[in-house]
């Protein structure tokens, strides 16, 4: 598979299929297909993949640091098709995203693509057309260093976690878009109610379910689309069939966790090992120590396993509401199997989830006027975050104002200049059509963590209900259902590069953008505008270091994924800032990145949620020649 050293060219040839695929555990249809048979466990279903080789995942793709990629994709579907190159630094013609970068891959077509490889890690592919990615367009992509590791091991496998429906994916769509819960069975009941009432008192239990009944979104909504439709896949497994890796005791065994899933987060965890981290989202980082993790979609961790008993280990990767389970085995031998856990109670959001933190006094009592809501759960705990300005403060509103750093006013477009896509060569500051601030940079050392700042009331429009009223920095929180199992749990405030950033400079501008939905009609938005009524890109100047803030004003977590550059997390370690190419924002949480985009031209930034990114939770950054002009991409500035 690895090519011999040297700076050759790596070829490779993939050929996207539309499979009807025997839910019975049968051969695929296709000689083509050399990979394992795809077995969905149950009985008598069966359903039209979209593949890539005919197998999901799609084959591992390897090449080596400083080889050139030429991979020819040729196109069997009878629709367009594409294939993204999740992470990768490529030139903007061939990132391969339809209407941004080409015009996507024609029926019949071979498309090649061809780049440098500048980088080294564990990535993945996937297709950026429709929805295919749902139907299992996905797979595998691994880049061996240059340069030794820093690290260690004995083996290695990709553990690619993703959800398959035998719903497709336009109705699934459907059905949630007519009715919001169609897939949350979870939802809170009468008896609930009374629980609660005996756990925290009916006052507080009645000033809840008040304080959810206006945001008009139920308590549990964690997932659009649940366990209830999905099957949670391991390396293209479902639970029943047990992926298995094997080790001898002792070995150092690296597993790159991949999450493919088109709407479904994974806490993953191996009872019985411990996890070390060293890599995320490709790049190396200071090894960290932990028995969980969180992966957001669309994101890949890294980590070492050393398991010492002759035994096997279970591979525990709950959906993050609890409503179902991917599983996989590590084992000395084939066939052993360990104790699959239980999966934990479904977790609820609350008041924390509406930016309501900071005003939890020291006793957990909310401070609003005329009301008493001790003992309100939250979805997690406070932050003991020293670095953290105002945690410690009064709870009281005229001070939580004072201490917001720019609340933002509101977004009165009218009021603001229009922006054209030739307009960002300047140090344009202000509000853009699409509703996108752009401001100074503030003196605030770059990666350090954002303060939180009280919104303004929701100012999105229709395309936004339930703003949250405050928000912050929320990285040092494990999230929603972790951190209360008595185990450690991986958090981002814990994850530094593994080398400090030679130079790490203040930004030159902050670019500020509203993750904005409407829960129960199913909308999804950036600013409270979708892509297909956001009309410019979002102009970015060659080599300008910008602070990119991410400001979750919906009620659901969104993993935010930028092609064409690495983000630097500003997770309060300056230039141990860990770099990323996809960063998760919690409800009512503000997260601030860095980066400096070189490469021209289109480059899209979504939510990873595939219905969130489809319905317009999408915009495109185009950044200028190194004189300053534009390059129209296929998307263009139109
Ligand atoms: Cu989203």
């Amino acid at each position: 598979m690895t090519p011999s050293a040297g700076f050759g060219v790596a070829r490779k040839r993939l050929a996207a299929h539309s499979r009807c695929r025997n839910a019975r555990g049968g051969q695929q249809q296709s000689r083509r297909a050399r990979h394992r048979p795809l077995a969905i466990g149950f009985a008598g279903r069966r359903s039209i993949a979209t593949t890539i080789n005919g197998s999901i995942p799609g084959p591992l793709l390897r090449f080596r640091e400083g080889e050139r990629a030429n991979i020819h994709v040729t196109n069997r579907l009878r629709e367009d098709t594409s294939i993204h190159w999740h992470g990768l630094l490529v030139p903007n013609a061939m990132d391969g995203v339809p209407g941004v970068n080409f015009s996507g891959i024609h029926p019949g077509q071979t498309f090649v693509y061809e780049f440098p490889l500048r980088q080294y890690g564990t990535y993945w592919y996937h297709s950026h057309s429709g929805f295919q990615e749902q139907l299992g367009h996905y797979g595998p992509l691994i880049i061996d260093p240059l340069e030794p590791e820093p690290f260690q091991y004995d083996r290695e496998y990709v553990v690619m976690l993703s959800d398959w429906s035998f719903e497709n994916p336009l109705k699934i769509l459907d059905n949630i878009k007519k009715q919001r819960s169609y897939y949350n069975f979870q939802r809170r009941t009468v008896s609930d109610f009374f629980k609660d009432v005996d756990r925290v008192g009916l006052r507080a239990t009645i000033a809840d379910r008040w304080e959810w009944g206006k945001m008009r979104m139920s308590p549990i909504d964690i997932s659009d689309v649940t366990g209830s439709t999905y099957t949670y896949l391991l390396n293209g497994l479902p639970p029943a069939s047990n992926w298995t890796g094997l080790f001898r005791r002792r070995e150092r065994v690296r597993l790159r966790f991949i999450n493919a899933g088109a709407g479904s987060y994974f806490d993953v965890r191996i009872p019985g090992l411990e996890m070390t981290l060293v890599q995320a989202s490709g790049q190396h980082v200071q090894p960290v120590t932990f028995d969980e993790f969180r992966i957001e979609i669309a994101q890949t961790f890294d980590v070492i396993v050393q398991p010492t008993e002759d035994r096997a280990y279970t591979i525990f990767a709950e959906s993050m509401d609890r409503s179902g389970h991917a599983r996989g085995t590590l084992a000395p031998r084939a066939g052993m199997t360990a104790e699959v856990p239980k999966r934990r109670p479904r977790p609820t959001l609350g008041m924390m989830d509406m930016g309501m933190a900071m005003r939890m006094g020291g006793h957990g009592e909310l401070a609003m006027p005329g009301m008493d809501m001790s003992g309100v759960q939250t979805s997690a705990r406070p932050a003991a975050d020293a670095t953290m300005a105002g945690m410690d403060m009064p709870a009281t509103a005229p001070k939580l104002a004072a201490a917001a750093v720019s609340g933002h006013a509101g977004h009165d477009m009218s009021s603001m200049p229009g922006m054209g896509a030739s307009g960002g060569r300047g140090a344009f500051e202000g509000t853009l059509r699409d509703g996108t601030i752009i401001r100074a940079s503030n003196l605030r050392a770059p990666g350090t963590i954002p303060e939180p700042v009280i919104h303004a009331g929701s100012t999105h429009g229709s395309a936004s209900a339930g703003t949250a009223m405050e928000t912050r920095s929320r990285l040092s929180e494990p999230g929603a259902g972790l951190g209360e199992d008595g185990w450690r749990v991986l958090v981002w405030t814990d994850v530094k590069r593994l080398t400090p950033a030679e130079t790490f400079g203040p930004p030159a501008r902050e670019i500020e953008l509203h993750l904005t939905g409407n829960m129960e009609r199913y909308m999804w938005s950036i600013n409270g505008i979708k892509y297909s009524d956001a009309p410019d890109p979002i102009p970015l100047k060659h080599g300008e270091r910008i602070r990119l803030t991410i400001v979750n004003d919906s009620m659901m977590a969104h993993p935010m994924h930028l092609h064409g550059v690495f983000m630097e997390l500003k997770n309060g370690h300056g230039p141990e800032c860990p770099c990323v190419h996809t960063v998760n924002v919690k409800p009512a949480e503000r997260v601030s990145l860095l980066a400096t985009p070189v490469d021209p031209g289109p480059w899209a930034f979504h939510c990873h949620v595939l219905f969130h990114m489809d319905l317009g939770m999408f915009r495109v950054f185009q950044v200028s020649e190194p004189d300053g002009s534009m390059t129209v991409g296929e998307g263009g500035a139109s």
